[in-house]
């Protein structure tokens, strides 16, 4: 069975949430997104830090002047009861607004704003190996977008075009992702992960004005890391460091926390998980897997009782 899908306020079956060739999102890539996790805790299924996801969504949708009809507790409201009602008790969660139909033209003002919330389920990001063995990955050729081109911290539908070359790359050349650096070629994030580096007992990660993607998951890192007493650096680095590294991280809400072991066919480290990921790694599971949740960032759903009223209470 294939989960009913939330189409602008309303649970609509899987194969009729469908739109007309001639939205604007096709044409011009004018849609913005989310995408976050529920995991089964031992204390039932939990979503991971749901506020700050839907606050970064209303806010790429406000950089994109497109007005959501709905509020951010409205959205929230209806991801858990897309949960809920779909009986998954751990799935991927992709919120997306976009401009529908409405006049041709690269003006999208008049377009209909346009509201989805899907939920599937979906496994390891990079691989099933990923978590505990590493990924081999490449410099990509192709930068991240200039800050004066496409503004980075709305996650648009459109920078993933950019992306999507890197990536495409990658598979083609055997990596399982592409680092991208900025156009003054400092290190900047994956394809879809931001990028962690561990370099004599110091946690370093790219500043958020480098046009990365400010991830949730990046910040939540930051602050386990801290929590266990490391310096975490968010500094312009130059490319050389990744082949220094002691150890190589991504992070990012379908990637969590996966080690990388070679890059460029450098090898990284000991060429596997270093302990520092390790570390982090336990900390985040332990999170997500136990549903013991010091920092505020679970939203508890009531999988198994659908049709219910929607649940959701505040994280951050
Ligand atoms: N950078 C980029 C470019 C990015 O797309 C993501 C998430 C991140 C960093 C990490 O952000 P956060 O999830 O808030 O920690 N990428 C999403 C999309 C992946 C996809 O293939 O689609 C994700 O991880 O959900």
């Amino acid at each position: 069975m294939k989960p009913d899908i939330w189409f602008n306020g309303d649970l609509v079956p899987y194969d009729e949430a469908q739109v007309h060739v001639l939205s604007h999102a096709l044409h011009y890539g004018s849609s913005v997104f989310e995408g976050i996790r529920c995991y089964e805790t031992e204390r039932g299924p939990a979503v991971f830090r749901l506020g700050p996801h839907m606050r970064r969504l209303v806010d790429s949708a406000k950089i994109y002047r497109m007005e959501i009809p709905y509020s951010q507790d409205e959205l929230e409201a209806a991801t858990v009861h897309t949960i809920e009602h779909s009986g998954l008790r751990a799935c991927y969660i992709r919120p997306l607004v976009f401009r529908g139909m409405g006049p041709m033209g690269v003006n999208p003002l008049q377009n209909k704003v346009e509201t989805v919330i899907a939920v599937w389920e979906w496994g390891a990001y990079l691989g099933d190996e990923a978590l505990e063995h590493g990924v081999d990955v490449e410099v990509a050729n192709w930068n991240r977008m200039a800050p004066n081109t496409h503004p980075a911290m709305a996650k648009a539908g459109g920078n993933y075009l950019n992306a999507s070359l890197v990536k495409m790359n990658a598979v083609k050349n055997d990596k399982m992702e592409g680092i991208m650096l900025s156009v003054d070629g400092h290190l900047a994030e994956g394809s879809g992960e931001n990028l962690f580096i561990v370099h004599d007992g110091r946690i370093y990660t790219a500043p958020s004005s480098l046009s990365i993607l400010p991830g949730i998951t990046r910040d939540a890192v930051i602050t386990l890391a801290k929590e266990r007493g490391y310096e975490v650096v968010e500094k312009r680095l130059p490319r050389e460091t990744l082949y220094i590294a002691d150890e190589l991280f991504f992070t990012g809400t379908a990637a969590e926390i996966t080690p990388i072991r070679t890059v460029d066919d450098y090898t990284i480290g000991e060429g596997g998980r270093g302990p520092v990921t390790k570390e982090l790694q336990d900390a985040f599971f332990d999170i997500v897997r136990q549903g013991e949740d010091p920092h505020d960032w679970l939203t508890f759903v009531d999988v198994g009782a659908s049709e219910t009223t929607p649940t959701a209470t505040t994280s951050s």
